[in-house]
C-alpha cells in the first residue's frame, strides 16, 4: 500500500458552523479544498488506529466524489475500517445511530442538511464523535485550527470503490464495509415505537401524506411508513434521493413544504402530514387544518411521549435551544423534570443526553429528538406522533386544542432576512448589543421590556461557556423577541428574528399567528432598527 503525501496550503474560512463546514459546491471543488478540511479532522481526533470510522451523506451532487477521497484518506491515517452507506447515502440520525451501535471512532456526515443542492448549490462536511453527536466546540475548534497551519495530506493510491454494491472490500489494508442505509435505523424504530398499534391505525382508515423533499429521507419513509406500516403506496411523495433535490430547497417549513401545506389545508387532506429535509434530521408537522410549529411540537411529544414503548418510563428531563418557544418549559414543570436551555444546534444538546439529564430535545427550526441517538430525527418525530395518535385516538387538531387548554399557547413565529451584506448584519447586532442596557423599562406601544441580554450557555456537564448566543428582549407578560445570525448560511449573512408571545389556557388560544405577533413585530423592528440597517422592510422567509 503506498500512502501519498500531497503538499496543500491552507485555505481562509474553513470555520464549522452551528452544524459543521457548509460553502457553495464550487468552493468545495478547489483542489485540496475538502481534503484539508477532513485531514485536519483526522489530525486532530486520537485513537484512529484499526478504529471504524462511518461515513455517508444526504445523496446530494458532490457526495460520491467526496465519499471515495475520505475513503483513501481514512486509510492511509490509519483506520482500520469504514462502513458507509449504499449509495453514499446515511441520513443523519442513521449516521449517528450507526456510530453508536457498531462503536465507531466518529464519523463523516456530509451535507448541508436543508439548503439546496446541485453544482451551483451547497455542500457541506460535519465531523461527529464517538457518541454518535455533532462534534462539541472543542473539537470544531481545534479542527478550525488545524485547518490554518495544514500543509499536507494523506492517501493511500487506489481506485474508486462501488459504493452501489453492498458487501466488503479492502482498500488498501483498510475494510470498507457498504451497509443497506436503512435496515439498522428502522430496526431501531420499531425498539420505540409500537408499529403493531400504528398498523391497526392504519387499517383503519388512517391516512397520511410524507414529504420527503427529493432529500435522504425517501428510501426510509418508503421502507417504514409503507413496507412497515401499511401505509398506502405514494402516501412517500418525492421519495427519490435527487442530487439537486429537483432543483427545490429541501427545507421542511411553510415557505418550502408548501404543497405539503396546501393539501394539509385543503378538502383533500389525509389525516396527517409530515415532511423532513436534506439529511433528514428535521420534520415538519400537519394534521388536517392545524400546523404544529416545531415549538409546539417539542411540548407535544414531550407531553405524551410516555404512550410509546420507548418512553413508557417518563423523561429525565427536557432540553429546548434558546430561540425555541418556552412551551416546552411548561410541559417540564407539570411533568416535574426539568428544563435545560441551550444554544442553537445540537451539539449543545450532547452532554445533556449522555449525562442522562434530558431525555427529549428540540429547535423551533423544525428539529426534534431524543436519547435514541445524538443527532436531531425527522423520521423519529413523525412516527413518535403518529404513536401518540394511534394510542389517543383524537385529531392533531384536537390533540394541539386540548394541549393548549391545559398549558396555554406559545404563539410563535420566525422572520429571516437572508443574505443581508456581512458588515450591515454585524452593524445591526453591534448596535443592538450595545442598546442592550438601556432597555429594561423601555416601552413599545402596549409593551414594556422586563429584561434583555445577550445570551450565554455554560454547559452543567463539563463547565464549558460559550457567549454571544443571541440577543434576547423579553417583555413583561412573557412575550420575547430574540436576534441571532445564522451559523449555516453560505451567502452573507442571515438574520433570524424570534418571536414569541404566551397566552395563558385561560386566554385567547384560538387567534391567527400573524395577528397575535403583530405589536412584537412593530417593536422588533424600532429596537433592531432592521430596515435602518439593512435596508429591508419584510422578512424573506416567515416559518
Ligand atoms: C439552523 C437552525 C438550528 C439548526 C441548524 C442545523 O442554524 O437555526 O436550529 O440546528 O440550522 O440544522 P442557524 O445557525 O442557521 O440558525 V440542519 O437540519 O441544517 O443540520
Ligand atoms: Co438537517
Amino acid at each position: 500500500m503506498t500512502i501519498r503525501t500531497v503538499e496543500t496550503t491552507p485555505f481562509e474560512g474553513q470555520k464549522p458552523g452551528t452544524s459543521g463546514l457548509r460553502k457553495k459546491v464550487k468552493i468545495f471543488q478547489q483542489p485540496n479544498y475538502s481534503e484539508n478540511f477532513i485531514q485536519s479532522v483526522f489530525d486532530v481526533v486520537e485513537g484512529k488506529e484499526g478504529a471504524l470510522l462511518v461515513i455517508g451523506g444526504d445523496g446530494r451532487y458532490h457526495n460520491r466524489t467526496v465519499i471515495q477521497q475520505a475513503i483513501r484518506m481514512a486509510a492511509a491515517n490509519g483506520f482500520g475500517k469504514v462502513m458507509v452507506g449504499q449509495g453514499g447515502i446515511l441520513s443523519t440520525p442513521a449516521a449517528s445511530h450507526l456510530i453508536r451501535k457498531y462503536g465507531a471512532l466518529g464519523g463523516l456526515v456530509l451535507s448541508a442538511s436543508h439548503n439546496p443542492g446541485g453544482p451551483d448549490e451547497d455542500f457541506g462536511i460535519k465531523y461527529n464523535v464517538a457518541n454518535g453527536g455533532p462534534a462539541p466546540e472543542k473539537v470544531t475548534d481545534a479542527i478550525f485550527a488545524r485547518t490554518q497551519v495544514i500543509d499536507r495530506w494523506l492517501a493511500i493510491e487506489a481506485p474508486d470503490i462501488d459504493l452501489d454494491a453492498p458487501g466488503t472490500v479492502m482498500v488498501g489494508g483498510m475494510t470498507v464495509e457498504v451497509v443497506d442505509p436503512v435496515t439498522d435505523y428502522a430496526a431501531l424504530m420499531e425498539t420505540l415505537f409500537d408499529f403493531e398499534a400504528i398498523r391497526a391505525m392504519v387499517a383503519g382508515g388512517f391516512t397520511m401524506a410524507f414529504d420527503a423533499m427529493s432529500a435522504v429521507t425517501g428510501p426510509y419513509a418508503t421502507e417504514i411508513l409503507e413496507r412497515r406500516l401499511g401505509f398506502a403506496p405514494g402516501t412517500v411523495r418525492n421519495g427519490v434521493p435527487l442530487e439537486d433535490f429537483g432543483h427545490h430547497h429541501p427545507d421542511p417549513n411553510l415557505v418550502h413544504a408548501r404543497a405539503l401545506y396546501d393539501l394539509m389545508m385543503s378538502d383533500a387532506a389525509p389525516d396527517f402530514g409530515a415532511a423532513s429535509d436534506g439529511d433528514g434530521d428535521r420534520n415538519l408537522i400537519i394534521g388536517r387544518g392545524r400546523f404544529i410549529t416545531p415549538s409546539d411540537s417539542l411540548a407535544m411529544l414531550a407531553a405524551n411521549a410516555h404512550l410509546a414503548k420507548g418512553y413508557a418510563g417518563g423523561l429525565k428531563g427536557i432540553a429546548r435551544s434558546m430561540p425555541t418557544s418556552a412551551a416546552a418549559d411548561r410541559v417540564a414543570e407539570a411533568l416535574g423534570i426539568p428544563c435545560h436551555e441551550t444554544p442553537t444546534g445540537w451539539k449543545f444538546f450532547g452532554n445533556l443526553l449522555d449525562a442522562g439529564m434530558a431525555t427529549i430535545c428540540g429547535e423551533e427550526s423544525a428539529g426534534t429528538g431524543s436519547d435514541h441517538v445524538r443527532e436531531k430525527d425527522g423520521l423519529w418525530a413523525v412516527l413518535l406522533w403518529l404513536n401518540i395518535l394511534a394510542v389517543r385516538k383524537i385529531p392533531v387538531d384536537a390533540l394541539a386544542r386540548d394541549h393548549w387548554a391545559r398549558f396555554g399557547r406559545n404563539y410563535y413565529a420566525r422572520h429571516d432576512y437572508e443574505a443581508i451584506e456581512t458588515d450591515r448584519a454585524d452593524a445591526l447586532m453591534a448596535a443592538l448589543t450595545a442598546a442592550l442596557p438601556a432597555l429594561p423599562g423601555a416601552r413599545f406601544g402596549a409593551l414594556t421590556v422586563a429584561a434583555a441580554d445577550s445570551f450565554s450557555y455554560v454547559d452543567p456537564v463539563d463547565g464549558s461557556v460559550s457567549a454571544n448566543q443571541g440577543l434576547r428582549v423579553m417583555f413583561e407578560g412573557g412575550s420575547r423577541v430574540v436576534f441571532r445570525l445564522s451559523g449555516t448560511g453560505t451567502q452573507g449573512a442571515t438574520l433570524r428574528v424570534y418571536l414569541e408571545r404566551y397566552e395563558p389556557a385561560d386566554g385567547a388560544l384560538d387567534e391567527e399567528t400573524p395577528a397575535m405577533l403583530a405589536a412584537l413585530i412593530a417593536a422588533a423592528d424600532v429596537i433592531a432598527g432592521i430596515e435602518r440597517h439593512t435596508g429591508r422592510t419584510a422578512p424573506d422567509v416567515v416559518t
